[in-house]
């Protein structure tokens, strides 16, 4: 065998290499929003000590199923801290199934000290990995915090059915959080959230092929030309 062509399989091998060991990677991410073009003042809630939970439920994208993160707006009045956490879980029908896959623990926003104060909020999930086309609920909730003083917060609302794939529910929960997985959550009319969640996109495998075997072919022209 010729140097040339120990040369190309050394090549062949590290490039075999390449594929078993490198990390997907994300590409971009795919979008739910319902969030772009909502008007800055249609609101559902409050939340606070009684009704404590609001949510939006979603379809996970059949081919990016990680989600990365999820936005809610949240409107804070003359009232406050608003002191909450996020969520997300699967969700079955009007209530949700299984554990809780994220959480944020304690969150707070500050009272706005005169009129409502609009926050568009991000929670970064790190990336968890859902099943394709089944159905979660994203929601927040102060159920966990209820302390008795009084805390609002409101989220906001499109009022009408702009993604077909989920809807907004809340629930009369107080600070029982285990009624989350066992009462039936309320309806919102049908009607979404303004609410945003994106999800990783990998780069495509067939990329990565194509740019290694022409690579490769650069490399084995280039050293039989040596
Ligand atoms: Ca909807």
């Amino acid at each position: 065998m010729s140097s040339n062509s120990k040369r190309v399989q050394v090549v062949a091998l590290i490039t075999m290499g390449f594929f078993t060991l490198a990390p997907v990677r994300i590409m971009g991410e795919s979008v739910i929003d319902t969030a772009t073009g909502w008007n800055n003042s249609l609101w559902v809630g409050p939340i606070g000590e009684n009704l404590s939970t609001i949510g939006q439920t979603f379809t996970v994208p059949a081919f990016t199923p990680q989600l990365e993160s999820f936005s809610f707006w949240i409107g804070v009045d003359d009232f406050g801290p608003l002191r909450y956490a996020a969520y997300v879980a699967a969700w079955e029908g009007t209530r949700l199934t299984g554990p809780l896959l994220f959480e944020t623990g304690l969150q707070t926003l500050p009272g706005s000290g005169g009129p409502r104060a609009s926050h568009f909020i991000t929670f970064n999930t790190g990336g968890i990995q859902l099943n394709p086309a089944a159905e979660y609920i994203a929601f927040v909730s102060t159920s966990a915090f209820q302390d008795d003083v009084f805390d609002q917060g409101v989220l906001g609302f499109r009022d009408a059915d702009l993604y077909p794939g989920g809807q907004a529910f809340y629930q009369n929960n107080g600070s029982d959080f285990a009624l989350l997985s066992q009462n039936p959550w309320v309806n919102l009319s049908g009607s979404d959230l303004a609410f945003r969640a994106g999800f990783a996109v990998p780069e495509p495998r067939t990329l990565w092929m194509a740019l290694s075997g022409a690579l490769l072919i650069f490399l084995s022209r280039r050293w039989c030309t040596l």
